[in-house]
């Protein structure tokens, strides 16, 4: 086991690593920005090292900074959280090459993943039901119709260097596809420097529900179900829970172990997010994430696992700590996310907290880097807190968060609270019955 790691990331993720690591018995480094040195992840680590200006580019992002500061503490293994240099492959490469271990999946890995129609074609090659659409990439116009008469519309265009929503363009006839295929094409070089695209059939109304997997690098693998994430805005997820309201434990099993065994087969360390949408029943595999997910913890709660600790684990050359049936759903978990943002524009709010006051009791978890006097810096995500729910059944997490939301207190900065007070009354969230537009079509129609 190694007895230093590194957090390469800031806010509530680094403390949750801290955390996971500290049960270990490993000491741990942060790495700041200058707008961060109050932070909580500075405080809470017991080095902290500053690796640049505000930035992220020129901080959370600045590679030599990183490889420096583990080299200067004597940092064995790195953690990069999510977001910012976690499914960087180029990144994982340098770590490797430093001879410091990368908590995740090999390089290789995460750049398969990274290439959306590699992804796509890994994935169809391992058992992985896909979306229709292109064997691979779509280089012209001609190909693209011809791809189409297959398919038929309506179809979407997608940049396979994209991901979570970017270089995305719908097409619903053929006299639209030129443009989509075209319009597709130039935003995708000018926003990725990588014009190849790909097509699928473009589901109406599905749900988007991912399946966490977990492998140790050697072969073995679990799957610790799904979660429905179908509850967002312009791509951003909002409200998150496990299991599924609408996927059966029959279910369950069958597409948990498609993933299982190809997570398997390519020898896939640590954990990981297989994408699907949902619709009429069947999985259509989307993307892969290749890190650890914000809504982790809806999966924690109903499976009972710490899944940092097993990241660390599989990392420092060690089994996971349990296999496939000891792995067993128990309750409901939800998972609504806190941002630091004005309704009903959902700008960014930052500044000063005047008074902070987190929800507890039973079935209660609140993961966020605020206290009382911190100054939400402008630079970085707007995240703030976490609020994840566990009950014995669906209804008791509902009652739960209902009543941890009237707990919470953040004062001096506007946030996504008194939003999901109303939201989590709405009728399709207390039955299930929602899709990935539903919350768009919700927040017209609640305009405050
Ligand atoms: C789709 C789709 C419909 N059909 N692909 C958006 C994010 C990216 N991960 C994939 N996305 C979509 N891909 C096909 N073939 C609809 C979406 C989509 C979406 C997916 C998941 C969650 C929210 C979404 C919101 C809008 C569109």
């Amino acid at each position: 086991m190694f007895s230093k790691i590194l957090i390469a990331n800031r806010g509530e993720i680094a403390l949750r690593v801290i955390r996971a690591a500290r049960e270990m018995g490993l000491s741990t480094i942060a790495v700041h920005s200058t707008a961060d040195s109050d932070a909580m992840h500075v405080r809470m680590a017991d080095e902290a090292i500053c690796i640049g200006p505000p930035p992220a580019t020129s901080s959370y992002l600045n590679v030599s900074a990183i490889i420096s500061a583990c080299e200067i503490t004597g940092a064995e293994a790195i953690h990069p959280g999510y977001g910012f240099l976690s499914e960087n492959a180029s990144f994982a490469q340098i770590v490797e090459d430093h001879k410091i271990k990368f908590i995740g999946p090999s390089a290789a890995h995460i750049r398969i993943m990274g290439d959306k129609i590699t992804a796509r074609e890994t994935m169809k090659n391992l058992g992985v039901p896909c979306v229709p659409g292109s064997d691979g990439g779509v280089a012209d116009l001609r190909f693209a119709r011809a791809v189409a008469e297959q398919t038929g519309f309506p179809l979407i265009v997608k940049a396979t260097a994209g991901g979570g929503g970017r270089g995305m363009k719908l097409a619903r006839s053929l006299e639209e596809l030129e443009t989509a295929f075209r319009t597709a094409r130039a935003e995708a070089k000018a926003t990725f420097g990588n014009d190849k695209v790909y097509l699928e059939k473009y589901l109406g109304a599905p749900r988007h529900i991912e399946v966490q997997v977990f492998g140790d690098g050697k072969g073995n693998a679990v799957h610790l179900g799904e979660r429905d994430c179908s509850i967002q805005r312009r791509h951003q997820k909002v409200f998150e829970e496990a299991p599924g309201p609408t996927i059966d434990a029959e279910t369950r099993a069958r597409i948990g172990e498609i993933c299982t065994r190809a997570v398997a087969d390519i020898g896939y360390e640590g954990a990981g997010t297989i994408e699907f949408l949902y619709e009429n029943g069947a999985f259509y595999f989307i993307e892969m994430n290749t890190r650890l997910q914000v809504e982790h913890p809806v999966t924690e709660a109903v499976f009972g696992v710490d899944l940092v600790r097993e990241q660390i684990r599989v990392a420092a050359g060690k089994p996971m700590s349990f296999a496939q049936e000891d792995l067993q759903v128990n309750g409901h978990a939800i998972e609504v996310r806190v941002n630091a943002e004005k309704l009903p524009e959902f700008s960014p709010s930052p500044g000063r907290v005047t008074q902070y006051h987190a929800p507890g009791g039973l079935g209660v978890r609140m993961d966020s880097a605020l206290y009382d006097g911190y100054s939400i810096p402008p630079y970085y995500d707007s995240l703030i807190a976490k609020l994840i729910v566990h009950g014995r059944d669906r209804p008791e997490a509902l009652a739960r968060l209902n009543r941890a939301l009237g707990e919470v207190i953040v004062d001096g900065v506007d946030t996504t609270i008194p939003l999901f007070r109303e939201l989590m009354l709405a009728e399709a969230v207390q039955t299930g019955d929602y899709t990935i537009h539903w919350l768009e079509q919700w927040l017209e129609s609640h305009p405050g």
